[in-house]
């Protein structure tokens, strides 16, 4: 009897850090441009998150069709929620893939993610 209260109260409490860790996570919930949408050359991109990010551990890179790399000047926003990245130069007519990778303030934990879109 005992060791089944024990069974239950260690699965109780797994789930219970499972669930807080899951929430600590930095996920996308928004970016402009949106996933796979087609648009005018972007003279700003922004991706924002659920949560806060740490700004040393938090950016992203676009890279064009062959893999060129186009460089960004990234800056995190005050509520730290809000990645914001202008090119150095304009982005021409052409797909390209954009990798982010985030640290969440609250436990450092790393999430990344991919999204594409097309420059007309
Ligand atoms: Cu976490």
């Amino acid at each position: 009897m005992f060791e089944r209260k024990a069974l239950i109260i260690a699965l109780a409490s797994a789930s219970l850090l499972a669930a807080t860790q899951a929430t600590a996570h930095a996920s996308l919930v928004k970016s402009d441009p949106a996933a796979n949408a087609t648009v005018a050359a972007p003279k700003t991109i922004t991706l924002t998150f659920d949560d806060e990010l740490t700004p040393a551990f938090s950016g992203f890179d676009v890279t064009m069709g062959g893999g060129m790399k186009m460089k960004f000047t990234t800056t995190v926003s005050k509520d730290k929620k809000t990645i914001t990245g202008v090119p150095t130069g304009p982005l021409m007519a052409g797909a390209y893939k954009l990798s982010w990778h985030v640290a969440a303030a609250e436990d450092g934990h790393k999430s990344t993610g991919t999204l594409d879109f097309t420059v007309k």
